[in-house]
């Protein structure tokens, strides 16, 4: 997936946009505060969804301008305070390999650099972007806030219903992923049927992520997670892959997370799982307006399906 997304023009973008991200982070009026922000941004991290915020814009026959570069820094802001909020529900001590800001500098400092870190975002896309990506952005952290609340709702559920999972995850993970390519959308001033159709791939690809991230929280080893296996299960988080697994035999899910977690690895659940995702990975394909560009439209096409293998090939070294 690095390499169909490490292409001339997505990699010319990503400099600008780290760039901005690093400003913005960086612009408060309190040393303390950009200090901490600086920490999450430079831990590391893919940098995905502002990738996916160029490529569309390419998509759409646009090089990204600097409306698109602080849009896609803003949907990475959106990211990276996010992740400051659910490392703070977690009690979480390591992200991205380093400590996190809770770990680091205490609860009290974290929250409220995350929540500077969302405002600034929010601030930047209305000052330096447009009205209307603004508009796009505040109802996506609506949508992360809800998405995750519905999943502490949940917590320790065993009735929770695939449905409700779904719900939670197109809200704390896809909804960012849409609106990483609909602002793009917006910029470049595509048709409305053209922006819906970007935004239903950037949510269908958002769900596969999430719903092969919680695979592998089941599947993948320890070194490569930076925390245990079964994670979510010790949170007391059933999701998507989980519950469909109870759905075909409940007794899969034991008091005991160790016995859970050996259970769930007795059933089909790894390939019911990525059989679910190239689903999902075909409806996104689907989505997708026409794209005159040839090598746009390869990592367009290719991405779903790219991130499908690369996390099958992970399962699979697992087995062997
Ligand atoms: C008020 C915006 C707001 C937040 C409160 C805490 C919260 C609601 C939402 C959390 C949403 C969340 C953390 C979803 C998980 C998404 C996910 C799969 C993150 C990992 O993304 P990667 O792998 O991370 O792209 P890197 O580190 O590569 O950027």
């Amino acid at each position: 997936m690095d390499e169909l997304l490490n292409t001339p023009a997505i990699a010319h973008g990503l400099r600008k946009v780290e760039t901005r991200i690093r400003r913005l982070a960086g612009s408060s009026a309190l040393p303390g505060i950009n200090a901490g922000a600086d920490r999450i941004i430079t831990a590391g991290g893919k940098r995905l969804r502002p990738a996916l915020t160029l490529a569309t814009s390419l998509a759409f026959g646009k090089t990204p301008d600097r409306r698109v570069i602080t849009a896609a820094a803003c949907v990475e802001l959106i990211h990276a305070g996010s992740l400051v909020h659910d490392d703070l529900m977690d009690h979480a001590m390591q992200r991205r390999g380093a400590r996190t800001l809770n770990a680091e500098l205490g609860e009290g400092k974290a929250l409220v650099i995350g929540d500077f870190i969302l405002a600034r975002a929010g601030l930047a896309a209305i000052t330096a972007v447009s009205r209307p990506v603004a508009e796009v952005l505040a109802a996506t952290v609506v949508e992360l806030a809800e998405g995750q609340f519905l999943e502490t709702a949940d917590q320790f559920n065993r009735e929770r219903t695939v449905e409700s999972a779904l719900r939670s995850i197109t809200g704390k993970t896809a909804a960012l992923f849409r609106a990483s390519c609909l602002v793009a959308a917006i910029c470049a001033h595509a048709s409305d049927e053209d922006r819906a159709r970007m935004a239903l791939y950037g949510e269908r690809f958002g769900l596969i992520f999430q719903i092969l991230d919680d695979l592998l929280d089941l599947t993948a080893p320890t070194e490569r997670l930076g925390k245990p296996a079964g994670n979510d299960l010790r949170q007391g988080v059933y999701t998507l892959p989980v519950l469909r697994a109870m759905a075909k035999d409940p007794s899969v899910l034991h008091d005991d997370v160790d016995a859970t977690l050996a259970a769930l690895r007795e059933t089909t659940i790894v390939g019911d799982t990525l059989e679910h995702c190239r689903g999902l990975a075909s409806d996104a394909l689907s989505a997708l307006p026409v794209i005159h560009d040839r090598d746009i439209a390869a990592i367009m096409y290719g991405l779903p399906t790219a991130y499908i293998d690369h996390v099958e090939r992970q399962t699979l070294t697992r087995a062997s």
